[in-house]
């Protein structure tokens, strides 16, 4: 089988109502559809993804650019392409965009090695499980008051998630406990409950307000410093009980091995698009079970579930549903558990009406 083409589409998702972290603003999720066909028929399928649609063009291009490494080759050669893309993307720098670009067609590459082999990807990768614990990360926003804090939380329950993750770093550690202690009681304590400051804080005053949450018992204390600074975040970890996670802004192999050489996380948390794809994914996934450390994947849902189906070391997927209108299907949960599609490949297609209401 050889690859013929690599198609696009662009199409952005407004969200229901603004939401805010620590960092953020968000009111869309805009998106550039990969589609990579092949001659047998097959089509491999994976996205680009930028907050608000922002700088949509540039990730347009960078995904355009690649397509002259894989006319012609063969899908299964995966980790030729990585490396052969990594190469390719040394004169314009080998984290950001370009490494968004590489997962995507990974991505898309691991597609169709699913349906060439007619088995969902986290087989094909050496299964270690066939549903994931899953966290409701869909909510729980720095925009909501007290009383929307609770209502959500109770909706979550009421889906049928046993863990959720609200968002801190907000004006002060006071309103950040107040959210918490409220959260946590309408939960009870059998609930995960992690919290994500989005890189909002120092040392210092992650120190003292981590001091101050670990009575919550948190599942985890998400990206208290800004992400570059994991010297930073060893010292946070070392001081704290609450298991520090981070890693949703760090790129392949190399940012994940700092980390973990520093021992600046208890969970890593790596991101489909900026840790470089399925294949990257797998590596430094593999590199953290080295370490003992678990690893928890951020966003990109639907995609997510086959790699964190794959790993023993694997702790919990984050349901983020800002996808779930482009997909013909839905994930689907069980006792808090997201169940792995059986269907071959990702289990997940892009709906043809969706591409064309969300299309720009
Ligand atoms: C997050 C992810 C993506 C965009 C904004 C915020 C957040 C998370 O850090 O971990 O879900
Ligand atoms: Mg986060």
């Amino acid at each position: 089988m050889k690859i013929t083409r690599l198609r696009t589409e662009v199409v952005q998702i407004p969200l229901g109502k603004p939401i805010r972290t620590a960092i953020h603003d968000i009111r869309s999720a805009g998106c550039v559809l990969v589609f990579l066909e092949t001659d047998g028929g097959i089509v491999g399928e994976s996205l680009l993804f930028t907050l608000n649609g922002k700088r949509l063009p540039v990730l347009y291009e960078m995904a355009r650019s690649l397509e002259p490494l894989i006319l012609g080759r063969d899908p299964d050669f995966t980790e030729r392409f990585w490396s052969e893309a990594w190469g390719d993307s040394n004169f314009i720098g080998q984290s950001g965009v370009p490494v968004f670009a590489i997962a995507a067609i990974d991505g898309a590459l691991w597609d169709i090695r699913g349906k060439a082999a007619g088995k969902p990807i986290y087989r094909l990768l050496g299964a270690a499980r066939s549903a994931v614990p899953a966290y409701a990360s869909g909510g729980l926003w720095l925009s909501l008051s007290l009383d929307e804090l609770v209502a959500e939380a109770e909706e979550f329950l009421e889906q049928g998630f046993r863990a959720m993750k609200i968002r801190i770093g907000g004006a002060s550690a006071e309103t950040d406990i107040a959210r918490i202690r409220a959260v946590r009681a309408a939960i009870g304590p059998e609930v995960a409950l992690m919290a994500d400051a989005n890189q909002a804080l120092d040392v210092s005053r992650a120190i003292r307000l981590g001091r101050r949450l670990e009575e919550f018992g948190l599942a985890w204390f998400e990206e208290p410093l800004p992400a570059y600074d994991h010297e930073g975040e060893a010292r946070v970890a070392a001081a704290l009980n609450t298991p520090l996670a981070s890693g949703e802004t760090e790129y392949t192999r190399y940012g994940f091995r700092r980390m973990l050489e520093l021992k600046s996380a208890d969970i890593l948390m790596p991101d489909f698009q900026r840790v470089g794809g399925v294949s990257e994914f797998m590596k430094v996934a593999h590199m953290a079970a080295a370490y003992d450390v678990p690893v928890s994947s951020h966003i990109f849902s639907e995609m997510s579930l086959q790699m964190m189906g794959a790993l023993a070391n694997g702790t919990y997927l984050e349901h983020m549903p800002w996808f779930e209108p482009l997909y013909g299907e839905r994930i689907a949960l069980k006792d808090g558990m997201a169940l792995i599609p059986e269907k071959p490949g990702w289990g997940f297609s892009f709906d043809p009406k969706a591409v064309a209401k969300f299309r720009l």
